[in-house]
């Protein structure tokens, strides 16, 4: 098992390395793209979106008595300022702001129909396990990409080293609920934690105004889960709820560099975006302090459904686990299930199939975008009819459930 003091010196010495390797070229090792215009964007303007998430590792908080600490690999944001990117800083400050910032689940993507996304991915290595040099990628699962080589699946596209970018490119064609994870090493990457909720608002919510080829009676403003042309999948607030656990005994292997348990994956911590109740239900960030003694925010994505009487709420559900199917339930809200798999729920001659229900059961890489009208104010549940699944670890009552608070 490596020291803190053997890791934090490897760790220095990666930094170092990188520093002096970039200050050699003229600019950085880390190559951002981000085009005011494009062919299908002439003149530019909000359709064309730029983002950069950082893959590495960090460390999150379960919801038990203890507060068990589990290492994660992940992906998080990196924010705003900082150098250009096409100086010589700027590798170093990616890597200062990337290193153990990992999060779970992953930074959330939400884009609009008809965007094109630029996702510069940096990998910024795996602070506490320098003997590792794994690379990553960005899979959107279930999203038709513009090219394999922007599908991040290790076979038939490429990764992305240490130290090293790439710029993804999405052109969002198709509105729904998707989800993306790292695809290489994927049982191990996936149980580790890079996971993230992804989503495509369609092309309806621009409708200027009601009436063909807009909805009727849609008002500016309006928000539906997919171009319906018909208002029957109109929401009010939307929640992306990823539904997963962790297995304690794989991370901590991985953490004190031990042979990873494959085949003995058990799952223990039932969460909802990364977090077992009660913490769904803060409705703050979660932070956890790194080893190196930063406080990072950790689960940044809280579960807590909040609605006003009569509102209509969209749950974009997905599961990413490597291990179980999940069903998860409410108690006295019907669910109306208007789309699964980021597609709408509707025979080739337009009727909807749609479906009222008190439970949906997913597994790896499936996604459900349900519909809860609450019949009243107060306060309801959102949780796994898997009962044992109520549980952090050997803590009963937590695990995979939130609440929904209607006032
Ligand atoms: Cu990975």
């Amino acid at each position: 098992m490596f020291s803190y003091t053997t890791r934090r010196l490897a760790l220095i010495v990666f930094s170092v390395l990188l520093v002096v390797l970039t200050a050699s070229a003229q600019d950085s090792s880390i190559y951002v793209q981000c085009p005011a215009t494009t062919d299908l964007h002439p003149s530019g303007g909000s359709g064309i979106k730029c983002g950069h998430l950082v893959a590495g590792d960090g460390m999150v908080t379960m919801a038990d008595d203890a507060q068990k600490e589990l290492y994660i690999f992940s992906f998080a944001q990196l924010p705003g300022g900082g150098p250009a990117w096409n100086t010589a800083l700027y590798a170093g400050w990616v890597m200062e702001q990337g290193m153990l910032a990992a999060n779970a689940p992953a930074p959330t993507i939400s884009v609009d129909e008809d965007d094109e996304l630029f996702l510069t991915l940096t990998n910024v290595g795996m602070a506490m396990r320098p003997d590792l040099f794994d690379p990553h990628t960005i899979h959107w699962h279930g999203f038709p990409q513009a090219a394999a080589i922007f599908d991040g699946v290790p076979d038939s596209s490429i990764s992305i080293n240490m130290a090293a970018s790439l710029t993804y490119y999405y052109n969002a064609k198709d509105a729904g609920t998707y989800m993306y994870h790292c695809h290489v090493e994927a049982a191990e990457h996936m149980q580790m934690g890079m996971l993230g909720n992804l989503y495509v608002r369609p092309r309806q919510n621009r409708c200027p105004t009601a009436g063909n080829p807009c909805p009727p009676e849609h008002a500016a403003g309006d928000q539906y889960a997919y171009n319906d042309g018909d208002r029957s999948t109109r929401y009010d607030v939307e929640y992306p709820i990823q539904i997963g656990s962790f297995d304690p005994n794989f991370h901590d292997a991985s953490f004190n560099v031990q042979p990873l348990p494959f085949a003995g994956m058990r799952d223990r911590y039932f969460l909802l975006n990364g977090r077992g109740y009660p913490d769904t239900v803060y409705p703050g960030v979660l932070s956890t302090t790194d080893p190196l003694g930063t406080v990072q925010p950790s689960q940044p994505v809280h579960s807590l459904i909040t609605a006003s009487e009569g509102q209509r709420i969209l749950l974009r559900i997905s599961n990413l686990s490597v291990t179980e199917f999940f069903t998860l339930g409410t108690n006295g809200i019907p669910m109306e299930v208007v789309g699964l798999d980021a597609r709408l729920l509707r025979d080739g001659d337009g009727n909807n199939l749609y479906y009222k229900t008190n439970s949906v059961t997913l597994g790896g890489g499936q996604s459900a975008d349900v519909i809860l009208v609450p019949p009243t104010a107060g306060t309801y549940f959102l949780y796994t009819t898997n009962l044992h699944q109520l549980a952090n670890d050997a803590e009963n009552f937590g695990g995979m459930m939130t609440e929904i608070q209607v006032n």
